[in-house]
């Protein structure tokens, strides 16, 4: 896998996506179609003020996401106590940028190396697809991110995930990040998350957020409710063009604005078919690649993940 050893135990297998992308190319008429692959998130690791878990709904409490890549678009799904827009400032109590806290920014790394060196690489994919956050690109997309940002001090957020992480512990919650350590070896745990994307060139503007689950095709609360422990409030997502995407296996996460809770998963994309001019190709194997996900809220830091 040319991941580390560490985390390779926490990654789910994705038997299911792999061989229903094959058979697009080899059986172009009878696709079958590709099967949602789910990580869930412990469900003691969202920070509601002086709550820890999923009693404050809304809340930051995310239960679990899920992903499939279907022809040429990547669904993503959130089972999560945050409601769409997020959550609003007249419930924080103090004014926050934006007038709520709101997810952050969903990054995919193809890279095989951690989020930090990603960023330093200039290697790494950000996709924008909440409208009413505070993002540092102007409209919802799909971004070779040059830059992150930690939107955390202007949403009332941790400093860092460590101390996001302390807060859970002492609460008696378990911190989860997915399929990805809260251990440094990943994110650098001890400076402002960089949660969303400050700068980078956009690819693809085709990110459709996604309210409604049942109206592309899927079961109303796109199988949480048959594939994760628990289940939040709120189901909604959205889905992006994989065209300007690398092939091959990644790690995606997202934060909240916050970083109150987060999650990272492993995923892999597929090509859709052979090339017309050579029906006869193969399908491209996939590469390695590694991606994951967290956040926190309060102050813009605008700096490039150099340390
Ligand atoms: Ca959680
Ligand atoms: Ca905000």
């Amino acid at each position: 896998m040319g991941l580390p050893t560490r985390w390779r135990g926490r990654w789910r297998p994705l038997r299911s996506l792999a061989a229903g992308s094959l058979l697009v190319g080899a059986i172009a008429t009878t696709t079958p179609a590709a099967a949602i692959q789910y990580t869930a998130d412990s469900v003691t690791d969202g920070v509601t003020g002086g709550v820890i878990g999923g009693s404050a709904v809304p809340g930051f409490e995310l239960y679990g996401m899920g992903y499939v890549q279907r022809s040429d678009r990547l669904y993503v799904g959130f089972s999560t106590h945050l409601p769409i827009g997020g959550y609003d400032q007249s419930l924080v109590g103090i004014p926050v940028a934006g007038g709520s806290i709101a997810w952050g920014d969903l990054f995919l790394n193809f890279s095989g190396q951690s989020f930090d060196q990603a960023l330093v690489a200039e290697d790494l994919y950000g996709i924008r697809f909440d409208a009413a956050n505070d993002s540092g690109v102007p409209q919802l997309g799909l971004y070779r991110v040059t830059t992150v940002q930690s939107v955390t001090a202007l949403n009332s957020g941790f400093d860092s995930l460590n101390q996001y992480i302390t807060t859970v512990v002492q609460q008696g919650g378990t911190p989860d990040m997915g399929a990805v350590p809260l251990d440094g070896s990943y994110f650098n745990q001890t400076i402002p998350m960089g949660n969303a994307i400050a700068t980078g060139t956009l690819l693809a503007s085709d990110v459709t957020f996604i309210r409604d689950f049942s109206a592309h095709g899927f079961a109303a609360d796109f199988g949480f409710g048959a594939n994760l422990p628990a289940t939040g409030a709120f189901t909604y997502g959205f889905s992006v063009g994989t065209e300007k995407l690398p092939l091959g296996e990644f790690v995606a996460h997202v934060f909240a604005e916050c970083i109150n809770d987060g999650l990272a998963f492993r995923g892999s994309l597929s090509a859709v078919r052979p090339p017309a001019s050579n029906p006869g190709a193969a399908v491209p194997e996939p590469s390695t690649g590694i991606a994951l996900g967290l956040v926190s809220c309060l102050g813009l830091r605008l700096r490039r993940r150099m340390d």
